[in-house]
C-alpha cells in the first residue's frame, strides 16, 4: 500500500513533467494533488514538446490512469484547451483521465481578481501567473468555492452567479484599471463547463484507497516547488497551496503511512520566476548564460526566469521538510562550459555564518557563502550512462550527495525522455 511522491525542491520548473513521464512506466496511476493551470510541465519525446498545465504528466502512456485530485484547482477554459491539444495522440480520455469531485473550479472572475490584486500591489506584486490561483484557493478556505461535484447538482448555476457577483463587487473595491468583457469570459466559461461535464468525475479518495488495496502503484506529481509552498516557502512570494509532501496527503486523501518513496527533483543550478527573494541570483554573464542555454522561460507565461547558482542551504531545507528519499538532478548539461561551479553552502546572516534557512532570506539580511568546484566542458546531451559523465561532474554530484545525505539517482542531460541517466 504505497504512494510515491515526486516533488520540486526549488521554485518550480525543476523538470517534474519530464521525470513523471519517464517514471510512468512503473506506475498505474499518476495523480496531481495541488496547484492548477499556473503549472507548466514540459515533456519531450519523438521530437515533439508538450506543455501540460492541469493534466498529469502520465497522459501519454497508454496504460496509466491520470487523476486530477481534490487539491487541484481547475480552470475549465484552460482544461478544455489542454485536452484539445491532446487530440491526435490516440489517447482514450474516457479511460485515462479522472477528476475528483472535490476539486475546486477557477471562475473567470478569479482570474480578474488575481489581476486586480496584483495591480493594486504595484511594486510589491507577487508576480503571479494571473491564472486566478490565489483567489480560487481563498474561496476554498473561505468556504465559498464552487467544486467539480457541484456541476452534477441542479443548482450549480445559481451558486456560480452568486459567487461571480461577489467577485465583481470585490474587483470594484480594488479600484484599479483592468479591462475585461465579463460577458465574453462567462460565455467561454459556461461552454467549457459543459465540455468538462463530459469527463469522468469520481470520489477520488475512495478510488485511490481501492486502488492501493488492490496493489496498484501510484505516483503523486507535485507542481511548483517547495520554496513556493504556502507555509514553508518564501511567503508572501509563494503560491497558494502546499507544494510539499504533506500536500499530497490533503490533496489526494492519502494517509501519511502510505507514502513510500519521496523523489525530490532539483536543477543543477537555481531559477525563479515571479517576485521574491533569491539569495544566489546572478545578474552577470553567468546568469545570462544559464538562462540562454537552459532556455529559461516560464512554460505558462513565457516570462524569463531569474537564474543563479545552486543554493544548498535552501535545498537541504526542502529535502528535510519533504523527507526526500531519492534525488534527481536536472539540467546538468546547462552547466557544461563553466570554468568553476559555485554552490552556496551557508549564509552570512546577522554577523554569523548559518547553515539553515532563516525567517526571511531577503538580500538585505544575508549574503550567500560559496564553495567552488571545477567545471567541465564536455557536451553531456548525447550521454546515456553514468560512466560517461565527466569526472568534474561526478565530483559535483558526490559533493551534493554528501551535503544532502540523500543519493542522486537520476541525472538529466537534456529535455528528451531519452536524455536521462540512472545512477546506482
Ligand atoms: P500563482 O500564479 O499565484 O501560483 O503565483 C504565485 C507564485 O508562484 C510562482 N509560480 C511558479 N513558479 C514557477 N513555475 C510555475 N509554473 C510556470 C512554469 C510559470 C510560468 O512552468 O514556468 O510560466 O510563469 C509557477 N506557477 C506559479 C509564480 O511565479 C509566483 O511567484
Ligand atoms: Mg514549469
Amino acid at each position: 500500500m504505497r504512494v510515491d511522491l515526486l516533488l520540486g525542491l526549488q521554485w518550480g520548473d525543476e523538470g517534474k513533467g519530464k521525470i513523471v513521464d519517464v517514471l510512468t512506466e512503473g506506475y498505474d496511476i499518476i495523480a496531481r494533488f495541488q496547484g492548477g493551470p499556473n503549472a507548466g510541465h514540459t515533456l519531450e519525446f519523438d521530437g515533439i514538446k508538450h506543455v501540460l498545465h492541469t493534466i498529469p504528466s502520465g497522459i501519454f502512456h497508454k496504460n496509466a490512469v491520470n487523476l486530477v485530485g481534490n487539491g487541484v484547482v481547475i480552470d475549465p477554459v484552460i482544461f478544455r484547451r489542454e485536452l484539445e491539444k491532446l487530440r491526435g495522440f490516440d489517447i482514450d480520455i474516457e479511460k485515462s483521465l479522472l477528476i475528483s469531485r472535490k476539486a475546486h473550479l477557477i471562475l473567470p472572475t478569479h482570474r480578474l481578481l488575481d489581476a486586480a490584486s496584483e495591480a493594486a500591489k504595484g511594486k510589491a506584486k507577487i508576480g503571479s501567473t494571473l491564472k486566478g490561483i490565489g483567489p480560487a484557493y481563498m474561496d476554498k478556505t473561505g468556504r465559498n468555492g464552487l467544486r467539480v461535484g457541484d456541476l452534477e447538482l441542479p443548482d450549480w448555476k445559481e451558486k456560480y452567479r452568486a459567487l461571480s457577483e461577489k467577485h465583481q463587487a470585490m474587483i470594484h473595491f480594488y479600484n484599479v484599471d483592468i479591462e475585461y468583457n465579463l460577458q465574453e469570459l462567462e460565455a467561454e466559461f459556461l461552454s467549457a463547463v459543459e465540455h468538462l461535464r463530459e469527463l469522468r468525475f469520481i470520489d477520488s479518495e475512495e478510488y485511490l484507497y481501492q486502488a492501493l488495496k488492490s496493489g496498484k502503484k501510484i505516483l503523486a506529481e507535485g507542481a511548483q516547488g517547495s520554496l513556493l509552498d504556502i507555509d514553508f516557502g518564501t511567503y508572501p512570494f509563494v503560491t497558494s497551496s502546499n507544494t510539499t509532501a504533506a500536500g499530497a496527503c490533503t490533496g489526494l486523501g492519502i494517509a501519511p503511512g502510505n507514502i513510500g518513496e519521496v523523489y525530490g527533483i532539483f536543477k543543477a543550478y537555481t531559477t525563479r520566476v515571479g517576485s521574491g527573494p533569491f539569495p544566489t541570483e546572478l545578474f552577470d554573464e553567468d546568469g545570462a548564460t544559464m538562462g540562454r542555454v537552459g532556455n529559461e522561460f516560464g512554460a505558462t507565461t513565457g516570462r524569463p526566469r531569474r537564474c543563479g547558482w545552486l543554493d544548498l542551504v535552501a535545498l537541504k531545507y526542502a529535502v528535510r521538510v519533504n523527507g526526500v528519499t531519492q534525488l534527481m538532478m536536472m539540467k546538468a548539461d546547462v552547466l557544461s562550459g563553466f570554468e568553476r561551479i559555485k554552490v552556496c553552502t551557508a549564509y552570512h546572516y546577522q554577523g554569523k555564518q548559518i547553515g539553515h534557512l532563516p525567517y526571511s532570506i531577503e538580500a538585505r539580511y544575508l549574503t550567500p557563502v560559496y564553495a567552488e568546484l571545477p567545471g567541465w566542458n564536455e557536451d553531456l546531451t548525447g550521454m546515456t550512462r553514468a560512466s560517461q559523465l565527466p569526472e568534474a561532474l561526478e565530483q559535483y554530484i558526490l559533493f551534493l550527495e554528501k551535503e544532502l545525505e540523500v543519493p542522486i539517482r537520476i541525472v538529466s542531460v537534456g529535455p528528451d525522455r531519452t536524455q536521462t541517466i540512472h545512477r546506482n
